[in-house]
């Protein structure tokens, strides 16, 4: 048989009984396959040519973290446009919750089923994805992780918004400033095992130790999950629990955005400050009613498509995810593989009264 039929009798074998099973009978677990399967971690063996020619007709699945979370809708069109410019096919599965862990984990063996080229996820938790996707990468499917990675073994490549350090840092320098360095705050985040939030989180722990901000008081890290509803009652919950906030940061869209709802439908609006990660087109109004003085975010369309390319070159050979290998990215220019397989966006924007009318998304 065929390589090529190999695959596809591995596929139908893998659809009809469990992944694990099909790929131990179809040997997807040798040395070899092992080898070359790709990988920061996995990478170890094979050989990047940047001169190999991009492969057309690719499939790339796109698993964000919750598929109705605007935030991505922008950003996975932006990997559907990079790929249909490239000549490959583009698909997106994923949940209706930022929470549905293993649910995330059932769409990730469910493209390996259906032996996609690539999958671009974000990562609802950093580990719970791993087996699923160490398994896709020994079926020679490239993985990248866009957004929120996982274990650096268990992909090949992480697509990252901007520096995770420069991100929690600033959000507090953003705060700080606005409360005049003074007073209680709090961070309204997404899912408790978000590795985006997270590292973003420990970033603005750390940032917090420095003197400056001696009169500046963590009081509470609450988790809305990307979910509307639950983010306003965390923000109302938070104002209850501690009548003397003066901050609140959000490093989540969807956070900031019912955040910003509560506060400025409170008796809170303009007193308590609200920072974060938000979209401009969500956040204008609070912005223009003075409940938001400043926020910050980087393009998710631009995040989308840098992951669409990023797995297109991986399955096309010209990288393999080892710090140091160089692509390029069509327009965006060329990109450079940094430690441990990270692919950085470049630097976010910080939104105010002054630029906010300059952006649309
Ligand atoms: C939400 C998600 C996403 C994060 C943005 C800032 O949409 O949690 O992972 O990057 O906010």
């Amino acid at each position: 048989m065929r390589k090529s039929s190999i695959r596809r009798a591995c596929a139908a074998l893998a659809a009809v009984t469990s992944i694990a099973l099909a790929v131990t009978a179809c040997g997807g677990t040798t040395k070899n396959d092992v080898k070359d399967s790709g990988g920061s971690g996995a990478a170890a063996g094979a050989k990047a040519d940047p001169n190999a020619a991009t492969k057309k007709g690719l499939t790339v699945g796109f698993l964000p973290k919750a598929v109705n979370n605007p935030y991505f809708t922008s950003a996975d069109k932006g990997g559907e446009k990079a790929l249909t410019e490239l000549g490959s096919k583009y698909k997106e599965v994923g949940t209706n919750s930022a929470t549905d862990t293993s649910g995330q984990v059932s769409y990730v063996n469910t493209l390996t089923q259906q032996q996609v080229d690539a999958i671009a996820v974000s990562a609802q938790d950093p580990g719970a994805l791993c087996t699923a996707l160490k398994q896709a990468m020994t079926n020679k499917i490239k993985v990248v992780t866009y957004d929120s990675d996982t274990k650096t073994d268990c992909r090949n490549a992480f697509v990252s918004q901007a520096s995770a350090e420069d991100l929690g840092r600033t959000e507090v320098q953003l705060l700080a400033e606005q409360i005049g360095y003074k007073g209680e705050i709090a961070i309204l985040s997404a899912a408790q095992t978000a590795t985006n939030q997270n590292t973003w989180i420990d970033y603005m722990k750390d940032e917090l130790k420095d003197p400056k901000y001696k009169d500046v008081k963590l009081v509470k890290v609450a988790f809305g999950n990307d979910e509307a509803q639950q983010s306003f009652q965390q923000t109302q919950g938070l104002l209850q629990e501690h009548p003397d906030l003066k901050g609140i940061i959000s490093p989540t869209t969807v956070g900031i955005k019912a955040a910003a709802q509560y506060l400025s439908g409170s008796k809170y609006k303009g007193k308590v400050k609200l920072t974060g990660l938000g979209t401009p087109n969500d956040m204008r109004k609070y912005v223009k009613n003075g409940t938001v003085e400043a926020f910050e975010l980087w393009d998710p369309a631009k995040l989308g498509e840098l992951a669409a390319r990023t797995a297109v070159a991986l399955s096309s050979g010209q990288i393999t995810g080892k710090e140091g290998e160089t692509f390029k990215a069509g327009d965006m220019g060329s990109f450079t593989i940094g430690k441990d397989g990270v692919i950085s966006l470049g630097k976010p924007t910080v939104f105010d009264a002054k630029n906010i009318d300059q952006f649309d998304f």
